[in-house]
């Protein structure tokens, strides 16, 4: 009869789950006392049998031997690889710490940003944690709308954290979304407590704010460019934990965050790209959603064609609809250096979907179109209290949009903002959205 070690117990309101690791996984409920290490068998009415007290070395051992970590495969695209290649040491560590304790049954909290990029990555990271074990009742899943991974999300986190023993310590994973001092409170804390953070992200990195934590992956610090996609990072990095191939979920990263790296012409991944997009940034069309925003649910619309090629028609329906909206409405302005600018207010194509698109993505594809008819334009998409900027990236040189930014923030109190030199934001909190649009207009060198 085969023996298990237990590796970890979950208390829970009427019995205990316990994970057990031998030549498997196995997840098994009981209302009896065991200890962690105790050495077990599984009778055929699946119940658990004391046989002896094995020891915490053995137990890693056990769960060494389905934990084993891939090593990175190559990327054909030579800037992408050279990136890969200086961050690989630490995507294999973190991949192997996340590994274990998955297979340890120790608590897995894994958030990631509610977008096609982010939802990709969780994807790939829960395909690879399903081909070590299927089923995962220490993982839990959360969608993040916000920027911020916050201090209700910590204290939240802790709490489930606490109701488990496990052999291999708790893992808190952060995909896409957090990188920013809104999140600050939230970090020091994880640093206080010492909680065992992997995070993967892409965005700008305020000064200091990585210190400490030993698995802040992030492109940005190694020499690339957010262009690398916080998706297309955990995509190797789920290739590590299981040996898995990720290739469309990478190429739909890089599709849905609209990366220079990536391949246009890759239909089906575009079609993946439009669809977690659609199911993540949708709130009203309850119609198309039926699950919760989960990757298990992702993989069940994705991997049935019929639906995949419903939610994409309608998804780029609307799309297409709101962009010739936003060209036939928009106000087109002569800046700079035969620059051309276009403003459309948000709430003027908006109005007939609520929910989809969203107006920083919209923003996105408005100007694909309106760049495809004119190379040197700038999209300005002005949404409440929001200001949403597109440049072409062959005219960033002539038109610094972050130093704009950077003197209406500093003569104007109340506006936040910043971003990337082709795509950035601004956020206007003392009600002068009009006069902050104009002083920006004025700033492209637009007659206003
Ligand atoms: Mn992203």
């Amino acid at each position: 009869m085969d023996t298990y070690i237990i590796s970890a117990i979950k208390e829970r309101v009427s019995d205990r789950l316990y994970t057990l690791v031998g030549k498997c996984v196995l997840h098994v409920p009981s209302k009896a006392a065991f200890s962690l290490y105790d050495s077990v068998t599984i009778s055929n009415e699946n119940e658990i049998r004391l046989v002896g007290h094995s020891s915490k070395r053995a137990c890693s051992i056990a769960i060494g031997k389905i934990a084993k970590v891939y090593k990175r495969k190559a990327i054909e695209n030579e800037e992408l690889e050279e990136v890969a290649k200086k961050m690989e040491g630490k995507i294999e560590r973190a991949a192997k710490g996340l590994a274990r304790a998955y297979v340890s049954g120790a608590p897995i909290s894994i958030r990631f940003h509610s977008d096609g990029d982010g939802a990709s990555g969780a994807l790939a990271v829960y395909y690879a944690l399903s081909a070590l074990s299927k089923s995962m009742p220490s993982v839990r899943w959360e969608a993040q709308h916000s920027i911020a991974y916050t201090l209700e999300a910590f204290y939240s986190d802790i709490g489930f954290f606490s109701n488990c023993n496990s052999a291999e310590k708790p893992k808190l994973v952060i995909i896409d979304f957090g990188t920013s001092p809104e999140s600050n409170e939230a970090v020091n804390e994880i640093r206080k407590k010492g909680i065992d953070v992997i995070w993967l992200d892409h965005h700008q990195i305020p000064k200091g704010f990585s210190k400490g934590l030993k698995a802040y992956i992030n492109p940005l610090e190694y020499g690339g460019e957010s262009d690398f996609t916080a998706g297309y990072l955990a995509c190797i990095f789920a290739e590590c934990i299981s040996g898995i191939k990720t290739d469309l979920l990478k190429s739909a990263s890089l599709i849905s965050d609209s990366s220079i790296y990536a391949n246009k012409k890759d239909a089906d991944a575009a079609k993946v790209a439009t669809v977690l997009d659609f199911i993540t940034g949708v709130k009203k069309y309850t119609g198309y959603i039926a699950g919760p925003l989960v990757p298990s649910y992702f993989a069940k619309i994705i991997e049935d064609k019929e639906k995949l090629d419903e939610i994409n028609a309608y998804a780029n329906m609307v799309i297409d609809d709101m962009v010739n909206t936003g060209i036939k409405i928009a106000k087109r302005h002569a800046g700079k250096d035969g620059i051309e600018i276009n403003v459309v207010d948000f709430e003027e194509v908006g109005k007939k979907y609520s929910g989809y698109v969203l107006p920083g993505r919209y923003s996105s594809k408005l100007h694909e179109k309106i760049e495809a008819m004119n190379p040197k334009s700038v999209t300005v998409v002005s949404f409440k209290n929001s200001i949403s900027i597109r440049i072409s990236r062959g005219i960033t040189k002539k038109l610094d949009i972050l130093k704009g930014i950077d003197s209406i923030k500093a003569e104007h109190e109340g506006v936040t903002g910043g971003g990337h030199e082709s795509a950035a934001g601004v956020l206007v909190w003392n009600g002068n959205i009009k006069e902050v649009l104009r002083e920006l207009l004025a700033y492209m060198g637009a007659k206003v």
